[in-house]
């Protein structure tokens, strides 16, 4: 595995970290993330990864969620569109409103704060093998995909897809122990890759992201401040927006986790110490 540093990221995975806006640039040059996350008790998860894509980049962001959220959430952040995707929670026939809205977007996230729900394995399939977008998969979207066990049966996905769990969520889809992934985390994420063709970013302190050639890369930025609700939540937001500018799979997670881990130090400098730092301080610092 290769340490990823500002080094590795230019030379070794092509990212022009110096890259600007062009000159004549408008927001449909620079993608549209729809993000189908968050649920009731969970909002703000879908919250934080929307304006966490918006803050990474990304052109347009659309938030799909239940319609009886909508009210509550129009005007949380304005810079973000609403989509109702389910008549009352997620269920699984919203899978289709979802698949529609995806049509016109470049990236689709799915997972924070989502719950789960009666046929969340068919919603799940429904998108992976329906949408054309490049596609971000984290939190209860994993779980669902730990459940589905014969989803190395479903139809390959066209375009890049990113796994983004945390040492808890990749025991479940690996069917092993939370403790026997930690005690080899870059061969349970390089071996995860390989198998099922995706970029998989094993999270923790030294996140690893394991490419589907088999290649990894170890993440050195970041602080334990970040071991606060919705941090990961923020990272799938970043991982989309890079996504929707037209970076790959590999490239998206591994700026992302890098520049992730950047905004947690610049945060925790900025506020003096890492232990009152939460989730939207690293939006903010992006
Ligand atoms: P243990 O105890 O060590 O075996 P869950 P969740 C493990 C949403 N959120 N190193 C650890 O297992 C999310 O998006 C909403 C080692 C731990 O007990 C999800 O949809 C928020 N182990 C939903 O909540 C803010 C680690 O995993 C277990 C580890 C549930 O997600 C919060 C917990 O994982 C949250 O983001 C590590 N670094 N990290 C909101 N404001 O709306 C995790 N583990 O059971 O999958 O629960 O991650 O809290
Ligand atoms: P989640 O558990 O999904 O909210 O994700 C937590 C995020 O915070 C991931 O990106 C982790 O890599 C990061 N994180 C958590 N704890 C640490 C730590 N001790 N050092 C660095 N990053 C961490
Ligand atoms: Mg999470």
């Amino acid at each position: 595995a290769f340490l990823l540093t500002a080094g590795t990221l230019r030379e070794q995975l092509r990212v022009d970290t110096a890259r600007r806006r062009s000159p004549d640039g408008h927001k449909g040059t620079y993608g549209h993330v729809l993000v189908a996350a968050g649920s009731p008790r969970m909002s703000g998860a879908g919250l934080l990864c929307s304006r966490a894509a918006l803050r990474a980049g990304s052109g347009l962001v659309t938030w799909a969620l239940p319609a009886p959220m909508l009210p509550h959430m129009a005007g949380a952040a304005p810079e973000i569109m609403l989509a109702p995707a389910a008549g009352g929670d997620w269920d699984v026939a919203s899978a289709r409103a979802v698949l529609q809205l995806a049509r016109s977007r470049d990236v689709l996230a799915i997972g924070p704060g989502l719950g789960r729900f009666n046929g969340d394995g068919e919603w799940l399939r429904t998108l992976w093998e329906g949408t054309e977008c490049q596609l971000v998969v984290d939190a209860d979207a994993l779980n669902m995909l730990a459940d589905c066990k014969d989803y190395s049966t479903w139809n390959a996905r066209k375009t890049d897809t990113v796994l983004t769990p945390h040492p808890g969520e990749m025991a479940r889809l690996a069917g092993m122990s939370t403790k026997e992934i930690q005690r080899d985390r870059i061969g349970a994420a390089v071996k995860y890759a390989a198998a099922h063709q995706v970029t998989l970013v094993l999270k923790g302190a030294r996140t690893i992201i394991a490419a589907p050639d088999g290649s990894a890369y170890v993440n050195i930025t970041g602080n334990a401040g970040m071991a606060t609700g919705g941090s990961g939540d923020v990272l799938t937001g970043i991982i989309a927006g890079l996504l929707a500018q037209g970076f790959t799979g590999l490239q998206a997670a591994a700026y992302g986790v890098y520049l992730h881990g950047l905004a947690g130090d610049a945060a925790a400098a900025r506020r003096g110490n890492m232990l009152s730092l939460i989730a939207g301080d690293l939006i903010e610092a992006l």
